[in-house]
């Protein structure tokens, strides 16, 4: 009887369902301080494993999305308050160059056209950057600057699947179960 049941746990567990999933990653620490020039790009990375995403579960799709920045220049303008109070205060002016940006996500390239000050996403939902980030958990990103410079203040990935329950746990829970029933039986006999 006890070994019954342990099974029907057992096998209760092991055949429950997959429960809808999502994971958030948020990047705000860059090198360079997130400065994107056409001589040095930005490179960063994406990791779920510690916002709860198990290697075994399933991805469906994902959507990345990153904040850019221009930077700004500035000049000394002589003014004159009063008549005899005059002097050089800093004036603060976006950077008037142009500037365009290019991403690479895992492998795939996409051109941003110009940038400026700006928010940017994408939706991944099929092809090889899914598997990429479903095998480990990461992905891989790498900003460039085709002209000017500018700067990523944030990036966040957020992804959705399925979590499937660990097999390996549960088959020891299952095994723990029959086990105990199997010792219950010979101690009776
Ligand atoms: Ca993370
Ligand atoms: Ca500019
Ligand atoms: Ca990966
Ligand atoms: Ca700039």
């Amino acid at each position: 009887m006890f070994r019954k049941t342990a099974l029907a746990i057992a096998i209760a567990c092991a055949s429950s369902a997959a429960s809808a999933a999502v994971w958030t990653d948020t990047v705000t620490s860059f090198e360079n301080g997130g400065r994107v020039t056409t001589s040095d790009d930005v490179k960063y990375q994406h990791n779920i494993l510690d916002d709860g995403f198990v290697l075994g579960n399933t991805i469906t799709g994902f959507d990345l999305k990153i904040w850019l920045r221009d930077d700004t220049t500035t000049s000394w303008d002589f003014v004159c308050t009063g008549f005899f109070s005059c002097g050089w205060v800093p004036v603060t002016s976006p950077d008037s160059a142009s500037e365009y940006g290019y991403l690479y996500v895992g492998a795939t390239g996409i051109n941003l056209g110009e940038v400026d000050d700006g928010t940017f996403s994408f939706s991944f939902g099929s092809g090889a950057l899914i598997g990429d980030l479903q095998a480990d958990g990461k992905l891989n990103i790498d900003l460039n600057a085709t002209s000017g410079d500018f700067y990523i203040d944030k990036s966040v990935l957020t992804a959705t699947g399925s979590a499937v329950p660990l097999p390996g746990a549960l088959g020891l829970i299952g095994i723990g179960l029959v086990g105990l029933g199997a010792a219950t039986r010979r101690k009776q006999a």
